[in-house]
């Protein structure tokens, strides 16, 4: 039987779990170390089965010994920036959490895939990277999905054409650190630049940089988690189908894109050998920079961690 594990009952985990048993795509595990949350939830989740029509088990718990024998493991514990809290401190408080995370996965799932969701997104992944020893294609962090997919929104929005007829890809590191491709963006089979005007994309760009912000400030009270959840369930489905889909998610490079031990979002093909090939797009000096950039940002945050 198929099993994945969802670290985190919170907003993105819970609805990450609701998503892969909705679509049958394995039995699931929910943990998260507050008492009552993740089985409180899995149960509401299970007496949806006879509307919905799913036949895999959905069950909580406070105890990662459950999560033994997960083909995958998403991670979405962590905690959100309170009133006070710096970033550096945010950094610090999710590094904690993720190290320990790690090392259970590493435990009690040794032979899983990891998903990794929570941020600083590619600091953490590759911190759990190194904290459970895995190797490369096995652990891989979401964030290009989601920013590629909310770039998609606006430019539809914008253009009036329909999503599905929007070709882009966002490398680079998660939100501000973000690296649209505007040479790979096409509308209609048009590119973007011959469709909408420089000011317009310059705007979208900076909208979908500031994709998760918006949210955040609209909901008053936690982030953004119907996109996000639905960006890590495409990954968790690719590894279980063997889909071999290349989407922009964060990888180790070892020399691609002439960038050494960090992860960064760049196109993988991603199948049943989790991140299985890292595609190198040709891009212009300027991406280029920007990439560097955004991997010299994850570095440092990494030192953060390891102090
Ligand atoms: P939230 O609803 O607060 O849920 C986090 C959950 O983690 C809570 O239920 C906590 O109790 C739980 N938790 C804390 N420590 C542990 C631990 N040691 N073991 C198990 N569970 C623990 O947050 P959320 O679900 O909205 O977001 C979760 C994470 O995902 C945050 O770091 C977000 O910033 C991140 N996130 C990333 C993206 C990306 O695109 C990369 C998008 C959305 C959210």
């Amino acid at each position: 039987m198929t099993k994945v594990s969802v670290i985190g009952a919170g907003n993105v985990g819970a609805e990450v779990a609701r998503r892969i048993v909705e679509k049958n795509l394995a039995d699931v595990v929910l943990v998260d170390v507050v008492e009552g949350v993740p089985q409180g939830k899995a149960l509401d989740m299970l007496q949806s089965a006879p509307i919905e029509g799913f036949s895999n088990s959905i069950e909580g718990t406070n105890d990662y010994s459950n999560i033994q024998d997960s083909d995958i493991v998403v991670v979405t514990a962590g905690l959100a920036r309170k009133p006070g809290m710096t970033r550096e401190d945010l950094v610090i408080k999710n590094g904690q959490i993720i190290t320990e995370v790690s090392k259970n996965i590493k435990k009690y799932a040794p032979k899983s895939f990891v998903v990794m969701v929570t941020n600083p997104l590619d600091v953490m992944t590759q911190l759990c990277w190194k904290t459970t020893g895995f190797d490369n294609n096995r652990v891989i962090g979401m964030a290009g999905i989601l920013d590629t997919a909310r770039f998609i929104c606006f430019l539809s929005e914008e253009t009036k054409v329909p999503a599905k007829k929007i070709e882009a890809v966002v490398l680079g590191g998660h939100g501000d650190a973000m690296v649209p491709l505007v040479d790979y963006t096409f509308i209609d089979g048009k590119p973007v630049k011959e469709a909408i005007s420089a000011d317009r994309l310059a705007s979208i760009v900076q909208r979908t940089r500031d994709g998760g912000a918006e949210i955040v400030k609209l909901l008053k009270t936690g982030s953004a988690y119907y996109a996000p959840s639905a960006s890590a369930v495409e990954m968790v489905d690719c590894i279980l189908n063997d889909r071999k889909k290349v989407l922009p998610c964060s990888v180790y490079l070892k020399g691609q894109y002439g960038l050494l031990d960090v992860f960064i979002g760049v196109p993988v093909k991603i199948g049943a050998g989790g991140a299985e090939e890292i595609i190198e797009l040709k891009l212009t000096e300027e991406e280029k920079h920007e990439l560097h950039r955004s991997a010299r940002v994850v570095k440092d945050t990494l030192l953060l961690c390891e102090k």
